[in-house]
């Protein structure tokens, strides 16, 4: 090559070759989906942002000689943050995080394999390091720049107006990605590996300094709180009734209560479960709620786990994967149970693999453990049915008794199915997204009512109780036109909208024989106590915001991740208080009030329980963003 030709800026040449490389890896070396040729567009595009932003920066050295050494060393510094992303890959199926980072044992398992992870080609990784250290060494005085002050603004500018044209597109793509911040493989395909880094590493220290100023004197208070409102001395009648059973529980997605004994265009949306309300096996529990927020499908889990609440903005799946647990999963093991996760989606997605690890959970069936092809996958992977069905073989090598939870997939927006697994005709409305909901949730209902045959037939359905939750609404407020014509009301109030919030609640005891229906207010937060509760597991040392559903003594409210709420009697919805019964508004206490209780949106009948649940979810916060069980010993008698 002659190089004496080359006039063109060598910040230029190393943006695009860095880039190019980048997108190369990306594409056929990181196995990353690509759903549609938006992702396949911002996957190309990002690459080449990314690589200008951080070699544009060069031309503000004014010594030529700087100049080069930046972009020696950044091509080469890039080049092995690609590297080592490449090798912890190959091994994890997952992009570096700093807190793995620093996880000895992660790295250990890397370094007794990393020669089998190194691959001899990945040496070509190299080589436009290698000639651009070659040019920005011999060509210094025609590859350097020497821009006036316009022209350096005009390139710093020009590469943020790339990037954020790059999130905008990625923010198009995926509504909320940063706050939601789900899957370090969406990440990365929408923003790219370097932001993506940035982006962990700034999420991690807002993690780490809300920790440091934690000391554990938070707990005192939070203990004479749960034990004052939440904790119950006595025993419910249920107590014990599970005890050495297997726990099946199944992850109903996206599936609303409204849908529960009702119809559509004539037809019966849910046959199976609907049997099941009148079964006399199973609890049925009509006015259950979901309590999650952004965190979604993880926050449910959150909740079902730890009995405490999910965090305002982000995922607490994501964000304190890291955090001490005493979960469900781990205070069955004293009675000798196994848990084990079924889901057939990447395991980095809500960051699964770390939080059920902080979780203790045993086993993750995740993707990789399913056949997956294009002919048994529909919108967001694996159908149910298959997934049931290629799960039971795992399910009989597990040993007894065990903790079993089963996350669904095809009832997922945008509510995606085959004509030939479509069992019912979709709603005719304006929104899609309803139209389709219906379909989607009568295969999920079958699917489960398989999954039932399929427990019998293995022998396992006697020896275990089977819960079926809904993990949150799936039909947003986008949606009310559409759901106040299938409702047949003239528009869904903020009342109305909280009452869609709920989903169903099973729990099937085989042979019980004393199963209802129960009216009385549940949430998420409920379920870890009353599961451990039926094991016959004491919960006299744990911290929860949840009481068991077979008791009476209980708190008498649900609270909303928003501070909204439901009592016997009220209902806060948007700050508006609302008589639960009749769903009209309630006016403020007294007259002179009024005013100024109107201004503030909320009427004083709900002030108080209003208190009590910014309160109690204050203390979850603290708990959470304190990290405050890693001071708690819970073996012993003194917390
Ligand atoms: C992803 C699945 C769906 O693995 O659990 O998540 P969601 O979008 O419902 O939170
Ligand atoms: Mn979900």
């Amino acid at each position: 090559m002659n190089f004496k030709k080359i006039n063109i800026p060598l910040y230029i040449i190393a943006a695009l070759l860095f880039g190019l490389k980048t997108y190369i890896v990306y594409r056929f070396m990181f196995n990353i989906d690509l759903e549609n040729s938006m992702q396949e567009l911002i996957l190309f595009i990002n690459p080449f942002v990314s690589a200008f932003l951080v070699f544009a920066i060069s031309v503000w050295f004014k010594k030529r000689s700087r100049q080069m050494k930046y972009i020696r060393y950044m091509m080469l510094l890039g080049t092995l943050i690609i590297f080592a992303n490449l090798v912890f890959h190959r091994s994890f199926t997952d992009f570096i995080t700093i807190p793995q980072l620093f996880q000895a044992n992660n790295m250990a398992d890397l370094g007794s394999s990393i020669l089998t992870l190194i691959k001899p080609y990945d040496i070509l990784l190299f080589a436009d390091a290698v000639l651009i250290w070659m040019l920005s060494k011999e060509k210094e005085n025609v590859m350097a720049v020497n821009y006036p002050k316009s022209g350096k603004v005009f390139a710093a500018a020009l590469s943020l107006a790339l990037l954020a044209g790059n999130f905008f597109l990625a923010e198009m793509e995926r509504p909320q990605l940063f706050t939601r911040g789900f899957d370090r493989e969406y990440l990365v395909k929408n923003i790219g590996l370097f932001n993506y880094h940035i982006y962990d590493i700034v999420i991690n220290t807002k993690t780490q300094s809300q920790k440091v100023f934690a000391d554990g004197n938070e707990l005192p208070e939070i203990e004479a709180y749960v034990k004052e409102n939440v904790r119950s001395s006595e025993k419910s009648d249920l107590y014990g009734v599970a005890e050495d059973k297997n726990v099946i529980f199944i992850w109903a997605e996206s599936v609303q209560s409204f849908v529960i004994n009702n119809d559509v265009n004539g037809e019966e949306i849910t046959p199976f479960l609907n049997s099941l309300t009148e079964d006399e096996d199973t609890y049925y529990f009509e006015n259950f709620y979901h309590q999650t927020e952004q965190g979604k499908t993880s926050d449910s889990e959150f909740l079902v786990e730890n009995s405490l609440y999910p965090l305002s903005r982000g995922a607490a799946f994501f964000t304190h994967g890291q955090n001490e647990y005493h979960g469900l999963s781990e205070m069955i093991k004293e009675k000798d149970y196994q848990s084990a996760v079924f889901h057939a989606n990447n395991k980095s997605f809500w960051n699964r693999d770390q939080m059920y690890n902080s979780l203790g959970v045993d086993h993750f069936y995740g993707e990789e453990a399913y056949e997956i092809t294009a002919e048994n996958s529909v919108g967001w992977g694996l159908k149910d049915k298959p997934f049931f069905e290629q799960s039971i073989k795992y399910l009989q090598s597990m040993e007894e008794p065990y903790y079993a939870k089963f996350i669904t997939l095809t009832n997922h927006f945008p509510f995606e199915l085959d004509e030939e697994d479509k069992s019912i005709e979709p709603y005719d409305s304006n929104s899609n997204t309803l139209n389709n909901f219906f379909p989607t949730v009568r295969y999920m209902d079958e699917s489960i009512e398989l999954f039932f045959n399929q427990l019998k037939d293995a022998g396992i359905y006697e020896d275990s109780i089977i819960v079926i939750m809904g993990d949150h609404n799936g039909i947003s407020a986008n949606h009310n036109r559409s759901m106040a014509q299938y409702m047949d009301k003239d528009e869904i109030t903020p009342y109305d909208y909280v009452q869609l919030q709920r989903v169903p609640f099973f729990i099937h005891i085989p042979g019980h024989g004393e199963g209802e229906i129960k009216s009385e207010i549940a949430g998420q937060i409920d379920v870890k106590p009353t599961l451990l509760h039926m094991l016959g597991i004491e919960t006299t040392h744990d911290f929860y915001f949840g009481n068991d559903l077979f008791h009476d003594d209980r708190k008498g409210f649900i609270a909303l991740r928003n501070g909204d709420f439901i009592s016997e009697a009220y209902v806060q919805a948007s700050g508006i208080c609302y008589d639960r019964e009749t769903g009209e508004p309630l006016p403020a206490e007294n007259d002179e009030e009024q005013q100024s209780e109107e201004e503030s949106g909320t009427p004083s009948a709900c002030d108080s329980i209003s208190e009590q649940v910014d309160q109690e979810l204050t203390y979850s916060d603290d708990i959470v963003y304190g990290d405050l069980f890693r001071f708690v010993d819970f073996d012993s008698d003194n917390n």
